[in-house]
């Protein structure tokens, strides 16, 4: 049943899908030295304690990215991986700042990916869109900046998301480059509750005005604010093996994703970082069955709420509901 059904990914941060193969290949590509002798040794380094000692190793990882190729490399090894789990639509995150703060050009990271999203609509019947996200451990300005050198790009983009470390990084540090997002016609999203207190859900929503809501699993802490998600239907991207690997929570029996579509908010199951936190779609849908019980209905409704909560245009959405 899982396997089967045509799903949309809606939490997905590209690089976070470079896998340890790639990563050595890229290197000796791109003549850099990594800190592993095996991709074995990567492996075994993926041991997190919570979201910062996980950013840390996945920003390394990231530096072996260079070119536009490598890029569109990445991305390509991302959609066959869709293909494989009968992902039809995607909506990736991509970090330009911790490319362009080593001398990445902006264009080379956009082209790159869009180029094999491109080609995964050709080829493989793959939809997408493009959200950047700005990093949240750094300042206002710089977001602001990125969002500058950004604009001849803004067209072919969806939206704006705001992801790294959360605690002591609120979503208000972010209003006015949030703003500018949405007078330019972008979409916002950002990522709040995972590690953060439920205020920064709220601030996510009033300050924001973010359609979704990435992760979001400590809405549960404020009743008025599962009383407004449900009624605003504001969809949750929750992303299952994320949240244990980074220890959110500390088995997968103990996730309140069960609890969440019991309150009858529109939960989406998403795979987050899927070379560093074991594993893709499938896998986080497998993961949650089976560590919480759903039934098959409950798995159809995830499904449903995935195109639902998705940036598609409605002629495309009804084609999957
Ligand atoms: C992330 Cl799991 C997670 N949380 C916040 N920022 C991120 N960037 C990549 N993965
Ligand atoms: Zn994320």
């Amino acid at each position: 049943m899982i396997d089967s059904l045509p799903k949309a990914e809606l939490h997905l941060h590209i690089e976070g899908t470079l896998e340890p193969e790639l990563m050595f290949s890229l290197a000796e590509r791109n003549q850099i030295s990594l800190p592993y002798k095996s991709v074995d040794e990567v492996k075994k380094a993926y041991q997190f304690s919570n979201l910062q000692s996980f950013l840390d190793i996945y920003y390394a990882g990231a530096q072996v990215l260079q070119t536009e190729q490598d890029f569109y490399d990445l991305t390509w090894a991302y959609l066959e991986r869709c293909k494989k789990d009968n992902v039809v639509h995607t909506e990736i995150f991509f970090d330009p700042q911790t490319h362009t703060d080593r001398g990445v050009q902006f264009g080379i990271v956009f082209e790159g990916i869009d180029a094999a999203l491109q080609d995964g609509r050709k080829q493989l019947g793959i939809s997408s869109h493009i959200i950047m996200c700005f990093l949240r451990h750094l300042s206002a300005e710089a977001a602001l900046d990125t969002f500058e050198i950004s604009k001849p790009w803004h067209q072919r983009m969806v939206g704006v998301g705001l992801d790294s470390s959360e605690l002591g990084h609120p979503p208000e540090k972010f209003t006015e480059v949030f703003d500018k997002a949405r007078q330019a016609g972008l979409k916002t999203v950002a990522h709040a509750g995972e590690e953060g207190p439920a205020d920064y859900i709220w601030g996510a929503l009033n300050e924001l005005k973010v359609f979704r809501v990435d992760h979001g699993v400590r809405c549960l802490e404020d009743e008025s604010l599962v009383q407004y998600l449900v009624e605003n239907k504001i969809p949750l991207t929750v992303c299952p093996l994320s949240n244990i690997k980074l220890c959110v929570f500390s088995r997968m029996s103990e996730h309140n994703l069960k609890q969440m579509l019991d309150k009858g908010l529109c939960v989406t199951v998403n795979s987050d970082d899927p070379s560093y936190f074991g594993g893709y779609i499938n896998d986080n849908f497998h993961a949650a069955q089976q560590g919480l019980g759903l039934d098959n209905q409950t798995i159809y409704q995830l499904m449903r709420n995935s195109f639902n909560a998705s940036f598609l245009e409605d002629v495309h959405r009804s084609e999957y509901l």
